[in-house]
Parts: structure tokens; sequence; C-alpha cells
């Protein structure tokens, strides 16, 4: 090789080994995004049914020996109580500054709710059916109801006081249900299996979401979308996750 050859040769063998060099190396991974965790109750008795609004987390909690619904302000770092009647409550679901939850008091599992800014506590549905399974969106309250034998869908308007039933059929089952907004979704047997079910309190009309014919369980719903437990891919076991956003005609 000659002067030249070597003046041409030598930008590239000192591009080969800083190459070399950096592929040796770790590689140089982003600095990750790490997620504040935080106690909010770490009671010695069991705390269990945590869901979350704004900035009030709130759960079942059996430090006094049943179960209660305690909350906690993230805003003030406080926690506090709910109800602690002698009976059971469990259950809790939050919007804004309503708690609502399946009470045992009466001794059949009713609806009650508390407004955290009037520290009142309400009934909401002490129908003898016992009914259950209780989701509130804003001023909607839905619950699953067995005042006509078997599981229904009703729901009480807190703006309102009135109560209604949302969805009944005397022949098959409707249970847990979820609301947002003016959407409340459910577990719906009408089809001899497990389907999804939707109904639109805006426009008073109910709709079908997944009628697949396998299990179709536990939905939720967020604004337009709603999501469930899906079986459809199960030959042994093998429980998936599906969802659905739902539109609707102006
Ligand atoms: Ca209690
Ligand atoms: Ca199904």
């Amino acid at each position: 090789m000659n002067k030249r050859g070597i003046k041409v040769f030598l930008p590239f063998l000192v591009a080969a080994i800083a190459l070399a060099a950096t592929s040796c190396c770790p590689p140089v991974i982003p600095t990750p995004y790490v997620a504040e965790e935080f106690p909010i109750s770490t009671n010695r008795a069991n705390q269990w049914g945590s869901t979350v609004s704004g900035n009030i987390v709130v759960w079942s909690d059996e430090r006094n020996g049943n179960r209660d619904i305690y909350g906690y302000n993230l805003s003030t770092n406080t926690e506090f109580a709910i109800c602690t009647d002698p009976s059971d409550q469990m259950g809790p679901a939050i919007s804004g500054d309503i708690v609502v939850w399946w009470d045992w008091r009466n001794g059949n599992g009713d609806i009650y709710g508390y407004n955290l800014s009037t520290d009142t506590e309400f009934a909401i549905c002490t129908h003898p059916a016992g009914p259950r399974a209780a989701a509130i969106s804003r001023d909607i309250v839905v619950w699953v109801d067995y005042r006509n034998g078997i599981a229904d869908i009703y729901g009480y308007n807190l703006a309102t006081a009135e109560e209604s039933a949302i969805y009944t059929n005397p022949y098959s089952s409707q249970e847990s249900p979820a609301i947002s907004d003016d959407v409340v979704v459910w577990v719906d047997y009408r089809n001899g299996n497990a389907d999804i079910y939707g109904y639109n309190l805006a426009t008073a009309e109910e709709f079908a979401i997944c009628t697949n014919r396998a299990f179709q369980g536990w939905p939720k719903i967020s604004g337009d979308i709603v999501v469930w437990r899906d079986e459809r891919n199960a030959i042994i076991e093998n429980r998936d996750v599906y969802g659905a956003r739902l539109s609707f005609e102006d």
C-alpha cells in the first residue's frame, strides 16, 4: 500500500475501530418512565374492591370486624370512613362526590350512597328482593335487581330521585352493569349464553354489542369504548379481552 492508499484507508480504519468500540458496549437504554408508587391503605385488616374517581379512592375495609366503606383523598393524603355500619358494606363505586355500595344493614342487600360534598348518607334501593352490583356515572346509579324474580337492570336518577327499569326480561338474566355518561352496558343471557348488551339513556334505545355464542362477561365502559372478557377463542381455557367502539346517529 502506497502513501496515498494509507491516507485513504486510515479514515476507514478509525471509523471501523470506533464502530467496534460502540458495538461491544451495552446499548444505550432510554430513561424509562417510572410510575410513582404509593400506599393508600396498609391497615392490617383486609381491604379490597378499590376504585377511584378524581382525587378520591374508595374501597371495602374489614378493620372494624365487618366490611365497611373507606376512602382516601389523594390531594390531602387523608383517609376517612364513609360507612361503618356494623353490617357489611361492599362493592363501592364512585363518580365525582357520590359513592355507592352494596349494603346489608337491612339483611337482604341494598344499594346505599354517600354524598362526599354534603357528608350525607342516603338509601338508593332497599327493595326486599335485594339489589346488588351498583355502578354509577354522574347522576345515574345502576344495579342488578331481583324484584321480578330474575336478574334485571334497574337505575336511579339522583337528580330527579326517580327509579326506573332499564332492561327487564322475564326469561333471562341481565347482570354486571357498568355505566359511562348516558350508556349502560351489561351481561345478557337472552340468547342462552353470556352476551354484551347496552342501553342509551338519552335515546331510550337498547342495542346488542356482542352476541358471539361464546361467553362474554364483566363489561366496562368509558366514553364510547366498551371492553369485556371474551372466551370465543377458548378450546380448553383461554380468556381474552375484546372491545367495541360505540357510535350513535345524531
Ligand atoms: Ca359495616
Ligand atoms: Ca356470547
